[in-house]
């Protein structure tokens, strides 16, 4: 009797347990309630997928530090030569959980911040853009933010149904740390609720003590599903999963290294050569533009270290499966993904046994840094080890 009496106690504890953690957080339920702290609010205009999530990282810092609430912006997809021919906005949520990022900091989906509190809240008519001096200069009037001109500009703020109706211009301050002090004394939440900006309030790329912000970046239920049936049907274990970042507009970019005033920070390049500037590692055009032959010696080798069965190739553009498949004789899966999806590619190369990335690539970096995140091996052409430069000292 005891016995099952005490099993209902602890069934009643349970399913009281259960009801709690089922119960929305405040943050993700219907009822959102207005944060008196205040909200940050960018456009993630600048670049495709990767820029754009080195940009959240820094952003989501941003809110964290000034203790407002960041609506999460959707990320800008260009679909310019396929259907529907025009920039697609993907809310967060498609590709990763909106509740994993409040760990970190509060945060709300734009559309939900749109939808369910800027009605009451911050209505049309009363919207105010935020935006440095020297942008406002694009102006007619060189007073106003320039949060609507032009591509992806106009269409962000339309998918949002965004007018601005005043700018508040600013000048002397930067996203860091350093300024917090500044932007909370001139930014009182109580005389501007929501700073609302054309662009992300961050760097790029990504500061190295922001770049372990990745972790509360977790795909969602509906991507890791998608990709674990990719890597069961398609992939044997150990694999090895390479970036081919090589189309033309990244060999155009690659050619500016040749310039003498391009140093080894070039886009994403912090992430191998190292982020103090004094102290970084040479940056090859090898490393930029890996080419055939660069590309089949790092896959001979991580796939003979790491004893692969398969092979996974994302690319943008060339796969070089036939050339991978020939040098390793036949004896190694060698697998692309078609359609090919970019978030697919990065999921996949996410959960691979070895990754081998473009070291200036950002598209790599997220890889990068997810698998940093899981402490799971990665390198990158030209560079085996990230932080040793020779990759001929590793054969
Ligand atoms: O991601 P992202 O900012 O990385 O931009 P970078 C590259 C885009 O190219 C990706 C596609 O978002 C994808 O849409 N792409 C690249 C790929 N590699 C792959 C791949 O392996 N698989 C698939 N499916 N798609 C920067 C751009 O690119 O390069 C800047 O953001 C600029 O706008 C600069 O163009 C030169 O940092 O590599």
């Amino acid at each position: 009797m005891a016995v099952k009496q005490q099993a209902r106690h602890a069934l009643t504890l349970t399913s009281l347990l259960l009801s709690l953690l089922l119960q929305p957080c405040p943050t993700f339920s219907e009822e959102l309630t207005w944060d008196q702290n205040g909200y940050v609010l960018y456009c993630p205009c600048m670049g495709r997928f990767g820029n754009q999530a080195d940009h959240f990282l820094g952003s989501l810092a941003f809110a964290k530090m000034l203790n407002r609430t960041l609506a999460v912006p959707p990320w800008i997809v260009y679909r310019h030569h396929t259907p529907p021919y025009a920039n697609v906005h993907v809310p967060y949520s498609e590709f990763f959980q909106l509740e994993a990022l409040s760990a970190y900091h509060r945060v709300v989906s734009l559309e939900d911040f749109m939808e369910k509190l800027a009605p009451k809240h911050w209505p049309s008519r009363q919207r105010k853009a935020y935006c440095f001096e020297t942008a406002a200069q694009r102006s007619v009037d060189k007073k106003s933010c320039p949060m609507k001109d032009g591509n992806p500009f106009g269409p962000f703020w339309d998918y949002v149904g965004v007018d601005f109706d005043a700018s508040v211009l600013f000048a002397g301050i930067s996203f860091s740390a350093h300024h917090q002090h500044q932007w909370m004394k001139t930014f009182p939440p109580s005389e501007h609720p929501v700073l609302a900006m054309p662009g992300a309030p961050a760097q790029f790329p990504v500061t190295e003590e922001h770049v372990g912000l990745q972790r509360y970046v977790v795909w969602s239920d509906q991507m890791v599903e998608e990709g674990e049936k990719h890597i069961g049907t398609l992939l044997t274990r150990p694999y090895v999963g390479i970036h081919l970042r090589i189309g033309v507009d990244w060999q155009n970019a690659c050619k500016m290294l040749k310039s003498s005033e391009v140093g080894p920070h070039f886009m994403a390049s912090p992430q191998c050569v190292g982020y103090n500037r004094q102290t970084a590692l040479p940056l090859t055009t090898t490393m930029c533009l890996p080419d055939l032959g660069e590309i089949s010696r790092a896959v001979k080798l991580w796939a003979r270290r790491t004893s692969a069965l398969s092979v996974y190739i994302a690319t943008d553009s060339e796969s070089y499966s036939s050339e991978i498949e020939k040098l390793l004789k036949g004896k190694v899966k060698v697998v692309i993904l078609e359609p090919d999806s970019a978030q697919m590619d990065l999921y996949i190369l996410g959960r691979a046994d070895h990754f081998i990335g473009n070291c200036v690539s950002s598209f790599s970096a997220f890889v990068k840094r997810e698998r940093d995140v899981r402490g799971l091996p990665s390198s990158f052409f030209g560079m085996d080890k990230p932080g040793i430069s020779n990759p001929r000292e590793e054969l």
